[in-house]
């Protein structure tokens, strides 16, 4: 049994959650309880605070967990990460009033900043040879320069939504996080052993995400043009349709080149192009 700490209600939740069904693996959740077990997989679920989980994860008291690396690195603990994630995607950042003049970093000297991320900030100003004074407070960090509480603010930022109502501007970038995948050090033979095999799904997943199933028809005499095109895993398969003439090939194309493939395939003569999702895959 290897058990897994998530974020028991806010952003990572939903997404953590969805990666351990994408692995197929299936629990019962009900958002009152503390922990659940998994009916197909030897993994215990505990539901806690996010800020929580690395520290959790470093005594042992979980074996694995899923958090931000904002908070990962914040407390410390980024020696336990072992995969990044790709989701809950945000940014540490600086901001300042709308209407302050602001240069660069160095325009912060001695001044006061707010920030629930006081070692990321520390980092990053020291980095840049700036001392500022740090005012570590645990929420509401965008409305201190409107109370007079501080100069600037680092908070996350996604869509940079709460920053412009809250009349600042973001200046600079402290840190980027994303949502990783930590484990303990010493987790023993059992454990790590199954630590692998979740890695090995949740690798599947997310290869098979950023990958589509293409079919397509096209004249015979286009398939020399058409398989330059689509390379697939080894290569296209090619089925000859009952038109003569004709055959239909098979291939996987990569989300980052997708429509840039699509509209150069129209151009050798492909016809009826399907794209489908891919749900796993391997290898
Ligand atoms: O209760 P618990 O302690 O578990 O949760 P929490 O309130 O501390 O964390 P939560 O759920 O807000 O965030 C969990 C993690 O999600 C963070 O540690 C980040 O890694 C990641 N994440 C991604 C974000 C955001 N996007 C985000 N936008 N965390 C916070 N925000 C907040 C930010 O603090 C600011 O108030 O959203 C606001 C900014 O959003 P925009 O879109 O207006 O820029
Ligand atoms: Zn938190």
């Amino acid at each position: 049994m290897i058990r897994l700490a998530i974020q028991k209600s806010g952003r990572l939740s939903e997404d953590s959650l969805k990666l351990i069904r994408e692995c197929g693996i299936s629990f019962i959740s009900t958002s009152s309880k503390l922990k659940t077990e998994a009916t197909n997989f030897p993994l215990e679920i505990l539901f806690l605070r996010d800020d929580d989980i690395p520290g959790y994860v470093a005594d042992g008291v979980a074996d694995i967990g899923i958090v931000g690396q904002n908070v990962l690195v914040e407390e410390g603990l980024q020696k336990l990460s072992v995969k990044n994630l790709g989701f809950s995607k945000c940014r540490l950042s600086l901001a300042v009033s709308k209407g302050a003049e602001y240069q660069d970093v160095t325009t912060l000297q001695g001044k006061s900043i707010a920030t629930s991320y006081p070692n990321l900030l520390q980092e990053f100003l020291t980095s840049k040879g700036v001392e500022a004074d740090i005012h570590t407070i645990s929420g509401s960090v965008e409305i201190a320069p409107s109370i007079g509480l501080a100069d600037a603010v680092c908070d996350i930022v996604s869509s940079g939504s709460t920053l412009i109502s809250n009349g600042l501007r973001e200046v600079e970038t402290v840190f980027k996080s994303e949502a990783v995948l930590i484990a303990n050090q010493n987790l023993g033979q059992e454990k790590n052993r199954l630590l692998q095999q979740l890695l090995f799904r949740m690798e599947a997943v997310q290869k098979a995400q950023k990958s589509k199933y293409v079919v397509l028809n096209a004249p015979n005499s286009a398939i020399p043009e058409i398989k330059k095109l689509l390379p697939g895993i080894k290569s296209p398969t090619i089925i000859p349709l009952a038109e003569e003439g004709w055959s239909s090939l098979h291939s996987v194309v990569n989300e980052d080149d997708f429509w840039d493939i699509i509209q150069k395939l129209k151009e050798a003569g492909a016809e009826g192009i399907l794209v489908v999702p891919i749900e796993k895959m391997i290898g």
